[in-house]
Protein backbone atom coordinates (compact mmCIF):
# COMPACT_ATOMS: atom_id res chain seq x y z
CA UNK A 1 0.00 0.00 0.00
CA UNK A 2 0.70 3.45 -0.82
CA UNK A 3 2.10 5.08 2.79
CA UNK A 4 -0.61 7.83 4.21
CA UNK A 5 -0.18 10.97 5.91
CA UNK A 6 -3.01 12.20 7.43
CA UNK A 7 -3.49 15.59 8.63
CA UNK A 8 -6.58 18.28 9.12
CA UNK A 9 -7.14 20.37 5.66
CA UNK A 10 -4.85 23.25 6.63
CA UNK A 11 -1.44 24.03 6.56
CA UNK A 12 0.46 23.14 9.46
CA UNK A 13 2.39 20.15 11.31
CA UNK A 14 1.92 17.81 8.38
CA UNK A 15 3.99 20.77 5.97
CA UNK A 16 7.35 19.43 6.42
CA UNK A 17 6.52 15.57 6.35
CA UNK A 18 4.91 16.54 2.71
CA UNK A 19 7.85 18.50 1.80
CA UNK A 20 9.84 15.80 2.18
CA UNK A 21 7.57 12.52 0.37
CA UNK A 22 6.76 15.21 -2.75
CA UNK A 23 10.70 16.06 -3.13
CA UNK A 24 11.49 12.42 -2.20
CA UNK A 25 9.28 11.69 -5.54
CA UNK A 26 7.30 8.64 -4.02
CA UNK A 27 3.39 7.99 -3.98
CA UNK A 28 1.65 8.92 -0.91
CA UNK A 29 -2.03 9.45 0.20
CA UNK A 30 -2.17 12.78 1.42
CA UNK A 31 -5.25 12.29 3.59
CA UNK A 32 -7.49 15.10 4.93
CA UNK A 33 -9.82 14.61 8.12
CA UNK A 34 -12.85 17.22 7.95
CA UNK A 35 -13.54 18.22 11.03
CA UNK A 36 -16.59 16.29 11.37
CA UNK A 37 -14.92 12.74 10.88
CA UNK A 38 -12.39 14.33 13.70
CA UNK A 39 -13.97 12.93 16.89
CA UNK A 40 -13.91 9.26 15.74
CA UNK A 41 -10.85 8.78 14.90
CA UNK A 42 -9.46 11.15 17.75
CA UNK A 43 -10.13 7.75 19.70
CA UNK A 44 -7.50 5.38 17.16
CA UNK A 45 -4.60 7.57 17.84
CA UNK A 46 -2.45 6.99 20.07
CA UNK A 47 -1.99 10.19 21.34
CA UNK A 48 -5.40 11.63 20.07
CA UNK A 49 -3.68 14.46 17.56
CA UNK A 50 -2.93 14.67 13.75
CA UNK A 51 -0.13 14.26 12.10
CA UNK A 52 0.28 10.53 11.68
CA UNK A 53 2.34 8.73 8.87
CA UNK A 54 1.74 5.37 8.10
CA UNK A 55 2.68 2.84 5.42
CA UNK A 56 3.59 -0.93 5.81
CA UNK A 57 5.43 -1.13 8.05
CA UNK A 58 4.97 1.44 10.41
CA UNK A 59 2.19 4.21 11.87
CA UNK A 60 3.67 7.27 13.36
CA UNK A 61 2.47 10.25 15.24
CA UNK A 62 4.52 13.04 16.27
CA UNK A 63 5.82 15.21 13.81
CA UNK A 64 8.97 15.40 14.15
CA UNK A 65 9.14 11.64 14.42
CA UNK A 66 7.37 11.52 11.10
CA UNK A 67 10.49 14.29 9.64
CA UNK A 68 12.89 12.02 10.84
CA UNK A 69 11.63 8.41 9.69
CA UNK A 70 10.85 10.07 6.09
CA UNK A 71 14.65 11.53 6.40
CA UNK A 72 15.85 8.04 6.61
CA UNK A 73 13.69 6.46 4.60
CA UNK A 74 14.17 8.30 1.51
CA UNK A 75 17.27 10.89 2.06
CA UNK A 76 20.57 9.92 1.82
CA UNK A 77 22.79 10.08 4.53
CA UNK A 78 23.51 13.96 4.28
CA UNK A 79 20.85 14.68 3.14
CA UNK A 80 18.83 13.35 6.79
CA UNK A 81 21.40 14.57 9.07
CA UNK A 82 21.68 17.98 7.39
CA UNK A 83 18.29 18.79 5.64
CA UNK A 84 16.55 17.17 8.31
CA UNK A 85 17.95 18.92 11.09
CA UNK A 86 17.15 22.23 9.11
CA UNK A 87 13.96 21.65 8.44
CA UNK A 88 12.96 20.74 12.05
CA UNK A 89 14.60 23.72 13.50
CA UNK A 90 13.00 25.79 10.60
CA UNK A 91 9.66 24.01 12.13
CA UNK A 92 10.54 25.00 15.52
CA UNK A 93 11.22 28.34 14.77
CA UNK A 94 7.93 29.01 12.93
CA UNK A 95 6.02 27.17 15.23
N1 LIG B 1 3.59 17.38 19.21
C1 LIG B 1 2.59 17.02 18.23
C2 LIG B 1 1.48 18.05 18.28
C3 LIG B 1 0.32 17.61 17.42
C4 LIG B 1 -0.81 18.60 17.48
O1 LIG B 1 -0.80 19.58 18.25
N2 LIG B 1 -1.81 18.36 16.63
C5 LIG B 1 -2.97 19.20 16.59
C6 LIG B 1 -3.11 19.86 15.22
S1 LIG B 1 -1.67 20.82 14.81
C7 LIG B 1 -4.21 18.35 16.82
O2 LIG B 1 -4.24 17.19 16.46
N3 LIG B 1 -5.26 18.98 17.39
C8 LIG B 1 -6.53 18.34 17.58
C9 LIG B 1 -6.72 17.79 18.95
O3 LIG B 1 -5.80 17.85 19.80
O4 LIG B 1 -7.84 17.29 19.20
C10 LIG B 1 3.22 16.95 16.83
O5 LIG B 1 4.23 17.64 16.60
O6 LIG B 1 2.73 16.19 15.98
Amino acid sequence: MPSTLTYFPIRGRAEVPCLILEHAGVEYEDKRITFEDWPALKQTLPFGQLPNYADDDVSIPQSMAIVRHLGRKHGTFIVYLVCNDVLIYCFRFIW
